[in-house]
This record gives C-alpha cells, sequence and structure tokens, in this order.
C-alpha cells in the first residue's frame, strides 16, 4: 500500500513537471495575412516542439512598436514567449536558449537572412547574427550562424 501511495505521488510529479515544460514552449507569433516566409517558421518552431499561437495583423509595424522592438532590429513576424519578444527567422535553439538570458528583453535575427529557419533557398546560406536587446537598450550579439 505505501508503495503504491508513492508511486502515485512520483507519477503526479511526473506530469506536473511535463505540464509545465509545454506550459513554456508556447509562443505567440504576430504576422501578416500573406507572409509565407512567417509560415514557413511557424513550421520550423513546431517541429522543434513549440506550440503556436498563430495572430495575423493587419499593421505589423504596431505590433513591433508596442511590443518594443526597435526598428533596426525589423524582420517580419514577432513572436512573444515568457514576455520576450522573438523578431524574424530565428533558430528555435536560440528561443530555448533565452531562458538562461532574462536580463534580455528579447532577440531577433533582422532582416531575412536567405538560409534561417523559414527562409531555406536550396543551398542558399548567408551568414546572420542572432541579436539581444538588454534592458538598457543595448545590443548584444548572441549567436551567429552558421555555427562552426
Ligand atoms: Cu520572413
Amino acid at each position: 500500500m505505501r508503495t503504491r501511495l508513492r508511486l502515485i505521488a512520483l507519477t503526479a510529479l511526473l506530469i506536473g513537471g511535463f505540464a509545465q515544460a509545454a506550459d513554456s514552449l508556447t509562443i505567440d507569433v504576430h504576422r501578416d495575412a500573406n507572409c509565407g516566409c512567417c509560415k514557413d517558421w511557424i513550421k520550423h518552431m513546431e517541429s522543434n516542439g513549440f506550440s503556436v499561437n498563430d495572430h495575423v495583423e493587419a499593421n505589423m509595424a504596431t505590433v513591433k512598436q508596442e511590443l518594443g522592438v526597435p526598428p533596426q532590429l525589423g524582420s517580419c513576424h514577432t513572436a512573444v514567449i515568457n514576455g520576450q519578444f522573438i523578431e524574424g527567422h530565428v533558430p528555435a535553439a536560440q528561443v530555448l536558449a533565452l531562458k538562461e538570458r532574462p536580463d534580455l528583453l528579447g532577440i531577433a535575427v533582422p532582416g531575412m537572412p536567405m538560409g534561417s529557419p523559414g527562409m531555406e533557398y536550396g543551398d542558399r546560406q548567408d551568414p546572420y547574427q542572432v541579436v539581444g536587446l538588454t534592458k538598457e537598450g543595448e545590443l548584444e550579439v548572441v549567436a551567429e550562424y552558421p555555427g562552426n
């Protein structure tokens, strides 16, 4: 009887842990209706275990302004996870790594570099950076692609 109770307690703990992990992988994505590469980025996120709330917006410029994305970091879609923004074609691995950087307001891949997730065109691979915005308003390169 005692073993069984312990098992139930352990199971509850495990389920609780999974539920929490699933929650933190929910991401809100704001995009224009006709943005094809935005949809491809959403697919990239979903295939990396994220669950996406897709928001079709009439005015992305206003959305970016409200979410605090500086114009020089601008790209197509703007996502939000745990209060931090994700601008443009940021690789899922960098979105996961953002948990370790609560000091950042968000991260961005400015523009639409070829070869970034959702921007695949054959073998074309432009080098690009993932740029973070600190609470002090400073920009910081957090990753460079392609990595070595
Ligand atoms: Cu795009």
